[in-house]
């Protein structure tokens, strides 16, 4: 069994919604178990700027299914939710990345694991923060120290109902 980590973002219709109902998918699937959940945060779009705010937040799993497996089990999800990718960076009933898979590094046409948005993007490293504070492999820097870099800008990523 492997830890884990996703992260979840949508920006369409009830996005509440669209994130626990995701969350449910991936807890029934029979070699996948929830373990933990960061709070949601409400952020400002990155990249392409005229769509709504998101709701973002990072989820921790534990499963036997291998990276390309659990890709296939999130796709779907994805596609079974009402993913369109129609606009590149553009607004989605659910968004679902493969963060951190155990101690893992793969770079390849499909996967590249840990994912590149941990070091770019507040909407991903806020929440992982939450819930995880181990180092990320590859990386000489602790997850504090990334979020110090990335928290100057911290405006456009507040806690949602909080
Ligand atoms: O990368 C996931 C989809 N996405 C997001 C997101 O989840 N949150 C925010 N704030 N901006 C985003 N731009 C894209 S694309």
């Amino acid at each position: 069994m492997t830890r884990v980590f996703l992260s979840l973002g949508s920006n369409i219709g009830d996005r509440e919604y669209f994130l626990k109902k995701a969350i449910a998918d991936l807890d029934s699937h029979p070699q996948i178990r929830l373990i933990n959940q960061s709070p949601i945060y409400e952020t400002e779009p990155f990249g392409y700027k005229d769509q709504p705010d998101f709701l973002n937040m990072v989820i921790e799993i534990e499963t036997d299914l291998d990276p390309y497996q659990l890709l296939q089990v999130t796709q779907s999800i994805e596609n079974k939710l009402g993913r369109k990718r129609e606009i590149h960076w553009g607004p989605r009933t659910i968004d679902i990345d493969i963060l951190l898979y155990g101690k893992r590094r793969i770079v390849s046409p499909e996967l590249i694991i840990p994912h590149p948005y941990i070091k770019e993007r507040l909407f991903v490293l806020k929440p992982l923060s939450d819930i995880y504070h181990g180092s990320i492999p590859g990386e000489i820097s602790q997850i504090e120290n990334l979020m110090e870099q990335l928290s100057k800008d911290s405006k456009g990523v507040r806690r949602w109902k909080t």
